[in-house]
């Protein structure tokens, strides 16, 4: 069947912004005298030095590379001033990265839809902005153009040599005779440049963009010129940059895919592409690869900005390289409870700030055995419903570990217990939250989500159901019964949507199978469980989070008692507050509808790895897996993932050539038989190879 190709003639204005050595400038804020010089970030492990993470332009004149170490960056720039990752657990800390992440987008969001992309690049809808200009104030008119904006980079703008380039910029925004769609782009030189110029005034930041008629091109278009530029791809420049582009550099085909066009098919340059009837590309690597590719050989791309600001999942990792893998149970245990700690820390203030809540605990690493009998065989990632509480979430990662160990290494394989060396090793860890969606605003909700019960009842059951089972480190989880409650999100309940526009596409993507969504809003589960942990963000942040609680609790009774009226007695102490209530309730109970609904959404898409940020650093990537247990037993769902089934949809807050790894290994099977070559020494397994820290 054919796929339905995107609109050609497209007129939409897309920005792709991406941060300018972004750790590089994170650190230089903090230590301004470091501004100007030659200075690199380096991670954890101080290793000869420690790997570089981040390189400033000075340093890059030096011939300073992302690959080296600091040693080698001291020999080919001596000079070079070395600024060491935070560090918190022992492990890299991000969170001073992701806040400025997040102050950039704040500001890049005023014009438009915007989608954070990852911790320092965002996509921007500029569309109704552009159009608004052009009727209003058009640039055609304008008498004087702001000077970032004459810096502009327009492809196929002829610079002949001698000619005022901002000149050119200046005519080229001001023609009269211009087509919709370049008038369009204009507008979108003068908004972009102007909100990279409140970046830099609000956040001291520098940032580079690139401005076209979709993502793909504007992505293409902003590592064009960087530092500190803006890059724009009219229509009739496509086939000019992507005739020579080669292959490789195109999104999604820096992995197999891309070997495969130059090997297969001789396609070295996304313009070759163009030789190819869509039918011969259809043939070849199936309908949906075939058509996209034909369409991105003619720089056509339908794909949304979606309105997104805040990260779809949350994660914790660490890399164990060489003689630094565990090998123990307690040296595993102690690490996630780090890394679990991090996680838990992040999800409540989440929590507090967005109010989201996570719906899914995923644990996945790499492992080893010595007996090396199966060594082709993966650790299996597992995943659980998501409890609140630094506790649970440490219990319930240790347990998904050890159904994982045991999985890996067989039940007489070797010892999974006990402090001696048991025949394998631990390369990476770690833990991440996903299926994030925002909770209920407060009354109507909380309200609704006890609709049709009493108070004493509710209290009742809550005593009942007290407390979660105690898991005893096997995979027999407790028997869990207490109902699980849907809440609607009426239309008016708009805050969540004016803090967050349009939240999370994906994860209502990814959830579509248990929260049906209807005009006015959209249904979403709430599950006592997930809250009954939100104690764990009391003990980290006490007091907010007890106003918090307290407010909703409020909330909660003034509107129970305004629509239950006589019914509700003051009962003084009998009188349940909703944090008891949630303390008190038990995780996601087995057959609840969202347990059968997750479990649904899980086979084949959900259940999710994460790789992990390691030391090196970058945000984590969960991806999608299957489902790998029957839950007609009674006991808390575990799904494992089959790394072939992987959601390239949820890693785009790794480095892209990573990016470009994995969706090449998650690309339909049917080429992957011609590329027996490219998993060896690919950046994936580099980015994580037990030796590179070592
Ligand atoms: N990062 C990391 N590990 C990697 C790649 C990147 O920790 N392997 C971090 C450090 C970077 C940040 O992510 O500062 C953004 O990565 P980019 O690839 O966007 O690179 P930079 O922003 O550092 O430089 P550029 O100006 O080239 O975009």
């Amino acid at each position: 069947m054919p796929v339905a190709k995107p609109e050609s003639s497209d007129s939409r204005v897309i920005a792709h912004v991406d941060m300018d050595c972004f750790y590089v400038q994170v650190e230089q804020r903090k230590q301004p005298q470091l501004r100007g010089l030659p200075t690199a970030v380096v991670q954890y492990n101080e290793w000869k030095g420690g790997a570089l993470i981040a390189v400033s332009y000075e340093a890059r004149k030096f011939g300073v590379k992302r690959s080296m170490r600091g040693a080698e960056a001291k020999e080919v720039c001596p000079q070079i001033q070395l600024v060491q990752v935070p560090v918190a657990r022992g492990k890299a800390d991000l969170n001073g990265y992701r806040s400025a992440g997040s102050e950039v987008v704040s500001i890049l969001s005023r014009r438009g839809r915007c989608e954070r992309a990852s911790i320092d690049e965002v996509y921007l809808d500029l569309t109704d902005a552009a159009e608004t200009m052009l009727a209003e104030n058009p640039p055609q008119n304008m008498e004087k153009i702001d000077e970032e904006a004459l810096m502009s980079h327009i492809l196929g703008l002829n610079n002949e040599d001698g000619s005022d380039v901002k000149e050119n910029v200046r005519e080229w925004i001001n023609r009269h005779n211009a087509d919709h769609r370049d008038k369009l782009l204009a507008c979108g030189i003068l908004i972009v440049a102007e909100l990279r110029m409140q970046v830099l005034k609000e956040t001291e930041f520098t940032c580079s963009a690139g401005i076209a008629h979709n993502k793909m091109l504007a992505k293409l278009a902003s590592g064009m010129n960087k530092p500190a530029q803006q890059t724009v791809v009219p229509s009739s420049s496509v086939n000019g940059l992507l005739n020579t582009l080669p292959i490789r550099k195109m999104k999604q085909l820096g992995g197999k895919l891309g070997i495969s066009l130059q090997t297969d098919m001789g396609v070295n340059t996304v313009g070759d592409l163009l030789q190819f009837p869509e039918e011969k590309l259809q043939e070849r690597y199936g309908i949906n690869t075939g058509t996209w590719l034909w369409n991105i050989a003619r720089g056509i791309s339908g794909e949304a900005v979606e309105g997104r600001l805040l990260p779809k999942s949350h994660g914790s990792g660490k890399t164990f390289p060489g003689p630094r893998a565990l090998k123990t149970v307690p040296a595993v245990q102690h690490w996630l409870n780090q890394l679990c700690e991090e996680l838990s820390e992040r999800l409540c203030s989440d929590l507090d700030q967005n109010k989201r809540m996570a719906h899914t605990l995923t644990l996945h690493a790499r492992a080893y055995k010595s007996s090396d009998s199966d060594s082709q065989k993966k650790f299996p990632s597992k995943s659980c419903p998501l409890r609140y509480g630094t506790g649970k979430i440490q219990e319930d990662a240790f347990n998904l570990f050890q159904a994982g160990l045991r999985e890996y290494i067989g039940f007489y394989g070797v010892k999974t217990q006990g402090s001696q060396y048991s025949g394998w090793g631990i390369t990476s860890l770690s833990v991440s939250a996903s299926k994030i969606v925002p909770i209920p605003s407060g009354t109507c909700s909380i309200a609704k989500y006890f609709h049709g019960q009493s108070l004493d009842n509710v209290n009742a059951e809550a005593t009942l159901l007290l407390p979660p089972g105690v898991h005893s480190g096997s995979e027999c989880y407790s028997e869990l019964n207490s109902p699980k409650a849907e809440v609607d999100f009426p239309k008016e309940e708009s805050w969540i949507e004016d803090t967050v526009p349009d939240l999370d596409l994906q994860e209502q993507k990814d959830l579509s199978s248990s929260l049906s969504k209807t005009q006015d809003g959209f249904t979403q589960d709430i599950s006592p469980s997930s809250l009954s942990g939100t104690e764990g963000c009391l003990e980290q942040n006490q007091n907010k989070q007890e106003r918090y609680m307290t407010k909703v609790e409020g909330q909660f009774k003034s509107e129970y008692k305004e629509r239950k009226g006589k019914r509700v007695k003051d009962k003084g102490t009998g009188t349940p507050s909703i944090l008891e209530l949630f303390k008190s309730y038990n995780p996601y109970p087995f057959g609840s509808s969202l347990s059968q609904e997750l479990k649904k959404t899980a086979q084949g898409t959900d259940a999710r790895l994460t790789i992990e940020e390691n030391e090196v650093g970058k945000e984590e990537k969960p991806m999608h897996g299957s489902s790998s247990r029957d839950e007609g037993d009674g006991r808390r769902e575990v799904w494992s993932y089959n790394i072939d089934e992987i959601d390239p949809t949820v890693m785009d807050e790794l480095p892209q050539e990573i990016q470009d790894e994995i969706k090449a290994w998650v690309q339909p099977h049917k080429w992957r038989p011609y590329n027996n070559t490219a998993r060896r020494g690919c950046k994936i397994s580099h980015y994580f190879s037990p030796t590179k820290n070592s």
